[in-house]
Parts: structure tokens; sequence; C-alpha cells
């Protein structure tokens, strides 16, 4: 009968969108992991060595060799911290000049943060001062003070005007305590690492390859601010079937932004 036909439906409707949710968690988290050893790879090699023993080839070769450890980004790039005081020198000895985000030389701010090295994938953020775009400064300026992986709200990245997420961390000088205050912390910022989950292309990706795919309608919101949930993947406008729905938790890491993920059936079950 019809009741038991929905009950059965529901069920379903449930474990796959459950499926979805954790896979595409899964996927976050190690990609998020490997960006950490990476801000160590750079600590280490660029800090911790005097002189800096990275340069821009050994940091797109080491990540072009481990892109398939971060499945859901679509390269990542270092950005130095560079105070204005500095920028005539840091510009002498790059041989290059910071650019905005829209890729003009950059006009005079208190600080920058211009990429110098990049995967192959995003090599079009070389030299631009990834400050001058509003979603990046936001995540610098907050990643730096809290010393953890940040997260953008959603928007349309450079180049592949996909809509995605970044993800920032900071990465600090030697010697800061675990328990430093925020002064501290922004005092003893070095750069930053990161990259962008193209969430458009990238989980289109990842959901393709599971059963089911053709029979349900997936969105995954940023729901931060619970009266104005953001779209992040899926159609902007409902598709499907509305009778049936299933909201499935996600947790990206990030404890400043809430998201979660939305499943309906395509048809009439
Ligand atoms: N990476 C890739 N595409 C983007 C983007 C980005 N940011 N911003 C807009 N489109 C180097 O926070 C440091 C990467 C930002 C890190």
């Amino acid at each position: 009968n019809l009741i038991s036909t929905m009950a059965t439906a529901e069920e379903a409707l449930i474990s796959m969108c459950d499926e979805r949710a954790r896979m595409l968690q899964d996927q976050f988290a190690v990609s998020v992991n490997h960006v950490h050893a990476l801000a160590v790879l750079i600590s280490t090699f660029h800090f911790q060595k005097n002189p800096s023993v990275m340069d821009q080839d050994t940091f797109a070769f080491y990540t072009g060799m481990t892109s398939f450890e971060r499945p859901l980004l679509n390269g990542v790039a270092y950005a130095q911290r560079v105070l204005h005081s500095e920028r005539r020198n840091f510009e002498s000895q790059q041989g290059w000049t910071i650019k905005t985000m829209k890729g003009e030389p950059s006009p005079e701010q208190d600080e920058y943060a211009p990429v110098i090295f990049s995967q192959e994938t995003v090599s079009y953020l070389e030299v631009l001062d990834m400050m001058s775009g509003e979603e990046d400064r936001e995540n610098i300026l907050r990643s730096r003070a809290t010393g953890k992986a940040v997260l953008t709200n959603p928007f349309r990245l450079l180049e592949s005007n996909h809509l995605g997420v970044v993800l920032t961390l900071p990465v600090y000088r030697m010697g800061l305590p675990a328990d430093a205050t925020v002064e501290e912390r922004i005092e003893a910022t070095a750069g930053y690492l990161g990259g962008a989950f193209d969430v458009e292309s990238l989980v289109e990706n990842l959901l393709r390859k599971l059963a089911g795919n053709q029979d349900i309608v997936v969105n995954v919101y940023d729901v931060t601010n619970n009266s104005d949930p953001l779209i992040m993947y899926g159609p902007r406008y409902s598709e499907g079937y509305k009778l049936l729905s299933h909201v499935s938790m996600l947790d990206f890491g990030d404890p400043f932004r809430k998201h979660d993920m939305v499943c309906r059936y395509s048809q009439k079950p």
C-alpha cells in the first residue's frame, strides 16, 4: 500500500543521503589533513632552513605528485605575508610586482599576501595578493588569529568561475607557544597555505560514481546563518519530488561554519 511504499522510499532516501554526506565529509577531511602536512613542509623547508630550500619548482613538483591526497581541492598555493615596509625589497628580490586579484598592480596597503608557490593547476594565483579578494581576506585574518584551518562561504572561484569554498591554514614563524594570544599569533604569521574546493565540479564527479545517482537530487548548503542558507552545490531552483526530503548533517571541520546536505527524489517514488 501507499504508506508502506512511502516508508520504504524514505528509508532508501535516508540511506543514500547519509552515504553521500559521509563520503563528502571524509574526502573533505582527508584533503584538509593533507594541507596540514603541506603547512609543515613549508615550515620545515622554507623557515627552518636558512637560506630556504623550498622554491616554486620543488613546491610544484611535490604538490603535483601528491594531488591524489587532496581529491576535492583543485590545487594548493602558498601566499607570503608581506608588510608594506617590506614591499619594495620583496618585489625587487622576486623580480615582479604584487598584483590584485583583478590583475592590476596592487595599490598601497598595510600588508599583502602575494602567492609565491603554487601547484601547476592554480599557477594563475602567482603574484596575486590574496588579501585583495573579500572572501580570501576574511579567511586569512580568521586563520591567523585562531591558528586553525578555516573555510570561506561559497563563492565563484577565480579562473573556473565554479562555485566553491577556499581553505586557509596559517604558517607561523618558529617558536610560537601553543597558548599564544591572538596578538602573538598575528605577529608570528609568516604566510598562508590554502586552496579551493571546487565543489561544483569535484563533488559532481564524486556523486556521479554512486549507485542511485539518477534517482535523487542533492544540494549542499552553508547554513551558518540559519535564516539565509547559501547554496554550495546542486540545482538552485528546487527540482524533483517535494513531498519527501532528508537532511544529512555535514561537518567540514570549521566550527565557525555549519553545512548540511538535502536530498530528494527526482521523481515521485
Ligand atoms: N585558490 C584558488 N582559487 C581561488 C582562490 C584561492 N585561494 N580564491 C579565489 N579563487 C593561497 O589563503 C591562502 C587560495 C588562498 C590561499
